[in-house]
């Protein structure tokens, strides 16, 4: 196939190719265990995969990408309200209960759907992101291109598998370069410093934590490049990285929409604090409130707009949105950057309070509302993200309860029946029983006077 060239035995083989909490197998049996999957969901819709970080997992995505079926991952831990959500909005069916006899499978166009993956907005349920094997192909190739990722790295990680960072760069990146893959099952300093690899994926959280155990972080010298992204490294943090393993990290910026569109190169230079340049076939302005383009001077703060090979097709079901989401030709983040005259960028924040970035995962406030409102007790809700040094953001809600139904109410259940219902990585850490929300005189929150 031709998105995942290491499948195809243009890198050879050998017998750890791809290694998921310390089980592997080499490129020919991953093949041939996931066209005997893809024989059997031929003429599926789309198929859902619960995206545990295993090697059944990867089997069961590449499986879906070449029988030319939309693989949904479903968060493993991804409670009945957020599951329920994502299955009947996608329509994808469970993974067939055995394997076929393998058939031989004309290789889908690149332009099928190869994904779905669902990511939270402001407002309501996660939309779920259509994007193409085409769009997937030119990501990957441009950040092999920036990074000079080769078949000679051994990518390192231990990222989930049901978002762009861990499953797309992390899995489908290492089976299009052909690196070697060690997947170390979760992202610990540990299981990162004993891996041995080259090249290294983690979110801010993850490298933070790599620089709370110096032992860790000094094994990462013999790396390559260690990679930031999903959420703003802070500089403490790059400094730090830099002063414990002697490399600069290099930082990329993208969205599930748009993959990776910008980073820092390999070959040139890593500002902390700024996300660098376009990768190939990506194009970026910034714009004013009225949409019209922003001076690139490193100064003048706008939306981040971006336009390119990598982009997305349309939110599923969701015409509206995605048209909204696009100003002509150009897509709108939703980000707020900088532009320097070199062409370097700046993440300077959100547009919207209602996004929230915890550990890397974009968690929508509305969403959490919603559920924490389908809990008897609680009246009303008003859900912010507070600054956190280990999580960049914390999920923290404000709530009144509901004096009708009279009993206290402890703050561990509301998290729990946030941790069940959605996921877990989405529950409150902290939740402040108020007596009354501040609201301006149109009746609306304000959220700006809880943070
Ligand atoms: C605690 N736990 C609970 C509860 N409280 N479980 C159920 N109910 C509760 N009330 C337990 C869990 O079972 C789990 O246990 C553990 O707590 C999880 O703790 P938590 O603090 O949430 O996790 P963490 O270890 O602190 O997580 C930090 C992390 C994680 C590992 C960095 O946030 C992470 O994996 N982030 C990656 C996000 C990511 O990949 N984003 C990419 C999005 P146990 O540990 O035993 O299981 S893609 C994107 O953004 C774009 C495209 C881009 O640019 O990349
Ligand atoms: P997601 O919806 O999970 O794909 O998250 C996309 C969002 O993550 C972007 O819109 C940014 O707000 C944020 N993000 C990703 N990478 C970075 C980065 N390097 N610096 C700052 N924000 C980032």
């Amino acid at each position: 196939m031709t998105l995942l060239t290491a499948l195809d035995g243009s890198f050879g083989d050998q017998p750890e190719a791809v290694s998921i909490a310390g089980v592997a197998t080499s490129w020919a049996d991953l093949r041939a265990a996931s066209g005997r999957l893809a024989s059997a969901m031929v003429g599926m819709p789309a198929v859902a995969v619960e995206a545990e970080p295993t090697l059944q997992t990867v089997v069961a995505v590449v499986a879906g990408l070449l029988a030319g079926v939309p693989v949904v991952p479903v968060p493993p831990d991804a409670g009945p309200l957020e599951r329920e959500h994502i299955l009947r909005d996608s329509g994808a069916l469970p993974l067939p209960a055995a394997a076929g006899v393998e058939r031989a499978l004309p290789t889908p166009s690149p332009e099928v759907p190869a994904l779905v993956m669902y990511t939270s907005g402001t407002t309501g349920a996660p939309k779920g992101v259509v994007m193409s094997g085409r769009a997937i192909a030119a990501g990957l190739d441009g950040l092999a291109d920036a990074w000079q990722w080769t078949a000679d790295d051994v990518l390192v990680h231990g990222l989930p598998l049901f978002h762009v960072h861990g499953l797309v760069l992390g899995v489908l990146g290492a089976l299009r370069t052909g690196a070697r893959l060690v997947h170390t099952g979760r992202p610990t300093p540990a299981g990162y410093a004993a891996a041995g690899g080259s090249l290294y994926f983690g979110v801010p959280t993850v490298w933070g934590r790599v620089c709370a155990d110096p032992a860790a972080a000094s094994a990462l010298t013999g790396a390559r490049l260690l990679v930031s992204g999903s959420a703003p490294l802070p500089v403490p943090v790059f400094d730090e990285l830099q002063r414990l393993t002697g490399h600069a990290p290099v930082e990329r910026y993208g969205m599930t929409e748009t993959l990776i569109t910008l980073s820092t190169r390999f070959d040139g230079e890593r500002r902390p604090g700024w996300v660098g340049v376009p990768i190939a076939g990506v194009d970026t302005r910034l714009v004013d409130d009225h949409d019209t383009v922003a001076p690139h001077d490193g100064e003048t703060i706008g939306e981040l707009q971006v336009q390119g090979a990598t982009m997305f097709d349309r939110y599923l079901n969701r015409p509206e949105a995605t048209a909204d989401s696009f100003a002509g030709d150009w897509f709108r983040t939703g980000d707020a950057a900088v532009i320097d005259a070199s062409g370097f960028h700046r993440i300077v924040g959100r547009q919207s309070m209602d996004i929230i970035k915890s550990g890397g995962f974009k968690v929508g406030a509305g969403e959490v509302e919603s559920c924490l409102l389908g809990h008897p007790s609680v009246r009303e809700v008003a859900v912010v993200g507070f600054p956190d040094d280990d999580l960049g953001q914390r999920i923290v809600a404000f709530v009144v309860l509901d004096g009708v139904v009279g009993e206290e109410v402890d703050a561990a259940l509301l998290i729990d029946h946030v941790a069940t219902n959605l996921s877990v990585h989405k529950r409150p850490r902290d939740i402040h029983v108020v007596a009354e929300l501040p609201r301006n005189a149109m009746g609306k929150v304000q959220k700006h006077l809880l943070r």
